[in-house]
């Protein structure tokens, strides 16, 4: 089964409403290829989710940027991923490096996130990623196979999952991977998927990358043959993210 390339925006903790109606007046109006050649989902703040989701093309989805680990409850501050299903929301990204690293977000808790976001009928775009100093001691692999191994463990079914790779010294630091490390590292993981869940799911798992992925560097980045799409963050805010969603093409 082919891999339909996929693009995210990740809008992260940014905009006022009249600058979110702004972006999706952008998006609309945007020329892009059809969904048969890229799926192409959106993730504003969850308060914006609501006005995102009813002035946003049909042709593009939207997801929230995180969700509580089990259904509702005294969780004061927390949104359940029982109450993104109720509104329609589609999609939710999960494990984001900020997330992991500022708020405290183990592996485990991750992989239960997903499992439980997943039981409810979202999809999931998982993120992995090594930083600066993991990856200058050799242990890039290490630390993705074991971000991956904690959702493999808890996840029978992959086909709501999109994979991620979001390396956390490339994350808004206009550092973007090299289209050689990116490939290097999608298609260790696409090895990992092979041998640790099943090759079907190593075929049809889409592996996309993110950190600092711009206009100007995403067309290189999508002629590698594992790199199925972007996670974008900064750009996503701007005009350019429809080149972005070009790349597809
Ligand atoms: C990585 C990415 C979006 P940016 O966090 O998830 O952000 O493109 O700004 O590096």
């Amino acid at each position: 089964m082919g891999r339909t390339f996929f693009v995210g925006g990740n809008w992260k903790c940014n905009g006022t409403s009249e600058e979110i109606k702004k972006i999706v007046a952008t998006l609309n109006a945007g020329q892009v290829p059809s969904q048969d050649v890229v799926e192409v989902v959106v993730s504003p703040p969850f308060v914006f989710l609501p006005l995102v989701k009813n002035e946003l093309r049909s042709d593009f989805h939207v997801a929230a940027q995180n969700c509580w680990v089990k259904k509702g409850g005294a969780f004061t501050g927390e949104v359940s991923a029982d109450m993104l299903v109720n509104l329609g929301i589609p999609w939710v990204i999960l494990g984001h490096s900020e997330r992991r690293a500022i708020l405290g977000e183990s592996n485990e808790f991750v992989g239960d996130k997903v499992a439980y976001a997943l039981s409810q009928g979202l999809k999931v775009i998982a993120c992995v990623g090594e930083t600066l100093e993991q990856r200058e001691s050799g242990s890039t692999m290490d630390v993705v196979a074991a971000q991956t191994k904690a959702i493999a463990e808890r996840v029978k079914d992959w086909s709501n999952v999109v994979v991620a790779y979001e390396p956390v010294w490339a994350i808004g630091t206009g550092k973007v991977a090299s289209p050689a490390q990116a490939q290097e590292v999608h298609a260790e993981l696409r090895k990992w998927l092979q041998a640790n869940v099943s090759a079907e799911v190593a075929a049809s798992t889409r592996i996309i990358y993110g950190g600092s992925v711009s206009g100007a560097n995403c067309k290189e980045l999508a002629g590698q043959p594992d790199v199925d799409g972007f996670l974008v963050g900064g750009a996503s805010l701007k005009p350019e993210f429809i080149d972005i969603i070009k790349a597809a093409e």
